[in-house]
């Protein structure tokens, strides 16, 4: 049993998302990070960083944050959706690792400048909306070549799809990135991220391009 530290954000719906592919049974408590429950001295012992996502599994009494880490080791303990071995192994890393260092904190900015506080900071804005455009353009040249990030579907596209699907809000039209709007409505159709991208709070639905 995982104990499952998560809001509704795309570093939430990573974890919530492969909690669902791989099937283990999960028990869910929502830090509304609105309401500023990331600094409950309670939650800051399982996460010292003060954020969202964060699991206790309760077979080990292991904790975990960052979003990165919690997919490795929800792929090691089940021996789902990261390759063991070879080049198929190293190429999911890789690309986790482009995720987190790239896509999450890009668009990240791109959310608080863009969406949140439009108009407050130009040149922020058309920074971060660039280098968002220049990530959406490495990943649809990727996904010319192969169907998914790492060739099979793995924890590299279940951390990057959370992201895009927040296309609306960094004003991204999927269509001018036609290998990602076919990548993206692919994992749309898994019933298994339909699931998890609702945890911990019902959204209307996933936006569809
Ligand atoms: N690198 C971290 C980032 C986590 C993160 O930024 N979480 C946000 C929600 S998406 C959060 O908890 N924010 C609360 C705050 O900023 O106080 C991860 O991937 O887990």
């Amino acid at each position: 049993m995982i104990d499952l530290y998560t809001w509704s954000t795309p570093n939430g719906r990573k974890v919530s998302i492969m909690l669902e592919e791989v099937g283990l049974p999960y028990t869910v408590h929502p830090i509304d990070i609105t309401k500023g429950e990331q600094f409950d001295p309670s939650f800051l012992k399982i996460s010292p960083n003060n954020r969202i996502p964060a699991i206790v599994d309760r077979d080990t009494g292991l904790s975990l944050f960052e979003s990165g880490a919690i997919l490795m080791y929800l792929a090691e303990k089940t021996g789902k959706l990261w390759p063991k071995e070879g080049e198929a192994h190293w190429r999911t890393v890789e690309w986790l690792m482009w995720q987190m260092g790239g896509v999450g904190p890009m668009f990240g900015q791109v959310h608080h400048f863009v969406k949140f506080n439009k108009g407050k900071a130009p040149y922020a804005e058309e920074r971060y909306t660039k280098e968002a455009l220049r990530l959406y353009g490495v990943l649809d040249k990727r996904l010319a070549e192969v169907e998914y990030m790492a060739g099979e579907y793995s924890i590299a596209d279940i951390a990057t799809w959370p992201w895009v699907s927040r296309f609306e809000w960094q004003g991204v039209d999927l269509h001018q990135f036609p290998n990602v709007l076919r990548w993206y409505r692919a994992i749309a159709d898994r019933p298994a991220v339909q699931r998890g991208y609702h945890v911990p709070v019902q959204q209307p639905s996933i936006p569809m391009p």
